[in-house]
């Protein structure tokens, strides 16, 4: 038995020097000390000895166990301070390193534009309203004084969903005019509001997306006239293209507007003078607009003989070409990096 302890301590010590980090260490004192460790074992060995050898062998054991205990400590210490140094020179951070810049995204024309188109209106009195992208017959077509023979109602114009639960017809709007219908609905006169949003087209190809963006806006109170409008559009075009531009109305048609007009500005791109971009007019077409039809008025609840409105409308993707030199449509949508590094903004 004494030999045994004897050679065991002369294994275990050995063993501890031959630890090489804290988990080996650990080991080392599992297979000692631990449940099933052979020092453990032998300890238990001890009961079976005779009465006069076991208090000089416990003795024994246990000055063996404390002098293993101790060494495992200070091997402990020992290799935790290697560790340590270890980590500090593989951790080491130079922070007189340049720093990395992450790439970044940007704001896209397309947005930027919208948002400058809803600062400037925003700035004019008129708050954005939003509605659904689905939307039935009346908002879209019936309540605009669109007649069911018209072509925008054609389907191949328009998106058609399958009908709702009600049985009722479906849509993609195709305007956010939908938006005006329904505040008119909904709420009193005086009104002024504008509505941004995406709209649907059945339509693809160099010049047409079949979804894009629109801005639609109008304005109803009593005694509205031409005038306040013509004033409101060239004061927006102004501010948007950031010249102090010309700006000329056309007489033209809508079936929701009377009078209606086209809204050209002086082209950017040779100062009326005439050049490709405006086909030698030196006039450039952005907007539509008009006095709000009677008829318009009575579908949504609008005494016609106290009231009169104005509204207009605008393609975003058409002003954020002109204003940003941008050539081509499918730009705006093939989202191609090196056409969102060029333009974007944060
Ligand atoms: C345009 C041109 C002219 C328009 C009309 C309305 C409403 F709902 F108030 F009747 N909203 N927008 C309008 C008028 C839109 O876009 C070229």
């Amino acid at each position: 038995m004494r030999e045994q302890l004897e050679a065991l301590q002369q294994e275990a010590l050995a063993r501890l020097q031959e630890a090489g980090s804290v988990a080996e260490l650990e080991q080392v004192r599992v297979n000692i000390l631990g449940k099933k460790g052979s020092l453990t074992q032998l300890l238990r060995g001890l009961a079976s000895v005779s009465a006069e050898e076991r208090p000089l062998l416990g003795e024994l054991a246990n000055t063996l166990k404390n002098a293993f205990n101790e060494a495992l400590q200070r091997r402990m210490l020992v290799l935790q301070e290697e560790d340590l140094a270890q980590r500090l020179a593989a951790e080491r951070l130079d922070v007189t390193l340049p720093g990395r810049t992450p790439p970044l995204g940007g704001i896209h024309p397309v947005s930027r534009a919208l948002d400058e188109i809803v600062r400037i209106f925003s700035q004019m009195g008129f708050p954005s309203a939003m509605g659904p992208e689905v939307e039935d017959d009346w908002h879209n077509f019936e309540a605009l004084n669109i007649p069911a023979d018209h072509p925008a109602r054609e389907m191949h114009d328009t998106f058609y969903l399958p009908p709702g639960a009600k049985g009722e017809k479906r849509l993609l709007r195709t305007h956010t005019s939908t938006v005006q219908i329904h505040v008119m609905e909904n709420r009193k006169p005086p009104l002024r509001v504008i509505a941004p949003g995406k709209v649907f087209r059945c339509d693809s190809d160099l010049t047409h997306t079949p979804m894009f963006h629109q801005v639609e806006g109008f304005l109803v109170d009593e005694g509205v006239h031409f005038g306040q409008l013509k004033g409101i559009l060239q004061r927006f075009l102004r501010l948007f293209f950031e010249r102090d531009l010309p700006v000329r109305f056309r007489p033209s048609f809508f079936p929701f507007t009377e009078p209606s007009a086209e809204t050209d500005m002086g082209c950017l791109f040779c100062d009326g003078l005439g050049c490709r971009v405006c086909k030698g007019t030196g006039w450039i077409e952005v907007l539509g607009c008009g006095l709000i039809h009677p008829a318009v008025l009575d579908n949504v609840g609008i005494d016609r003989e106290r009231y009169s409105g104005f509204a207009f409308g605008m393609g975003v993707e058409r002003l954020a070409m002109l204003k940003y030199g941008i050539q081509d449509l499918r730009l705006f949508f093939e989202n191609d990096v090196r056409f969102l590094r060029q333009h974007a903004r944060l």
